[in-house]
């Protein structure tokens, strides 16, 4: 987890001396940093409580101690629900929807490296027909990476684009179909209406729902992303987050808040532009690294 490296700075400076006495003035501190890693005023409110708690009880005597007892306070809220879902019997099938310019288009990509990776055989989906440019960017990562990708004519009906890519990963025997889709802002009820046809086609070329439906949002958007994934929620049953760009933001803690003001499991992050950026969600691993557990998190990146 060394893309946490901007962010762990900061909390390794606070845990820096183990045996160093807890008292107001470092629970503030630790408070402070968790707010500056934009984990949220009410999430950071959660994870403190407990803290404080254990302090006055005199449970928690060192920072050594106080560093545990957080960890385990974000593993707990981290859930253990992250798992990503395949189906008993291929294909499975995973659609990617959030706003413009989260990491979708990317996402697909690195999800489609991975499955390779894991001697699947993937298909790209080009659901996003609003824009030419969208459809080549998929087309892009699927020759770079060799994976076959569905495609229509730009301004074709995605849902229809969505059913085809359903039907030729069944007939051609791919097991894990990869939908990418528009996120385009400014006619968001299109949008959401849009989001709920594809996911209805889907459902029926399938004869059941989505495998996941991933919501793709961005790890330094904040409280906006927060607004982009109550919006989604109401046109599909979201299962799931994948959040991106967190290498090299200081506000990787913007997953802990995601988290728990949504109830959604995190899925995987996205941590670099390249089709390898990608790590499935570890909650213990990203407890431990961002409180500055892992030592070699400040090795070479
Ligand atoms: N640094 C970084 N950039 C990312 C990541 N994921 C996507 N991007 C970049 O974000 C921009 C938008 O990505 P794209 O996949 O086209 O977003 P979409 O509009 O949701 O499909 C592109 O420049 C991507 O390279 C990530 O995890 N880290
Ligand atoms: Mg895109």
């Amino acid at each position: 987890m060394r893309f946490l490296r901007a962010l762990v700075q900061r909390f390794t400076q606070i845990f820096q001396r183990p045996q160093r006495e807890v008292d107001d003035a470092f629970l503030d501190e630790l408070e402070e940093a968790l707010i500056l890693a934009d984990v949220g005023v009410a999430t950071t409110e959660k994870l403190m409580a407990p803290i404080r708690d254990g302090v006055r009880r005199n449970a928690l005597r060192t920072a050594a101690e106080v560093q545990e007892a957080l960890v385990n306070a974000i593993v707990a809220l981290l859930g253990d629900d992250h798992t990503l879902r395949f189906a008993p019997a291929p294909p499975t099938v995973w659609l990617f929807v959030g706003i413009n310019g989260t990491g979708k288009t990317t996402t697909v990509a690195k999800f489609a490296r991975w499955a390779q990776r894991q001697g699947r055989k993937p298909l790209l989906v080009a659901a996003d027909t609003f824009r030419a440019a969208a459809i080549d960017q998929l087309k892009v990562w699927g020759d770079r990476l060799r994976v076959p990708v569905i495609a229509h004519q730009m301004g074709a009906d995605p849902a229809a684009v969505a059913f085809d890519g359903v039907q030729a990963a069944k007939a051609r025997g791919h097991d894990l179909v990869l939908i990418d889709t528009a996120g385009r802002m400014h006619t968001k009820f299109n949008l959401l209406e849009e989001m709920r046809k594809i996911f209805r086609s889907v459902t029926k070329v399938l004869e059941r729902e989505p495998d996941e439906v991933l919501l793709v949002l961005d790890g330094t958007a904040g409280q906006n992303a927060i607004a982009q994934a109550e919006r989604f929620r109401q046109a599909v049953p979201v299962t799931g987050i994948v959040v991106t760009k967190l290498d090299g933001t200081a506000k990787g803690g913007a997953v802990l808040a995601i988290r728990d003001q949504l109830g959604l499991p995190i899925k995987a992050v996205g941590v670099g532009e390249t089709a390898d950026d990608l790590e499935l969600f570890d909650p213990t691993a990203f407890a431990r690294a961002l409180v500055g557990f892992e030592p070699d998190i400040h090795g070479s990146a």
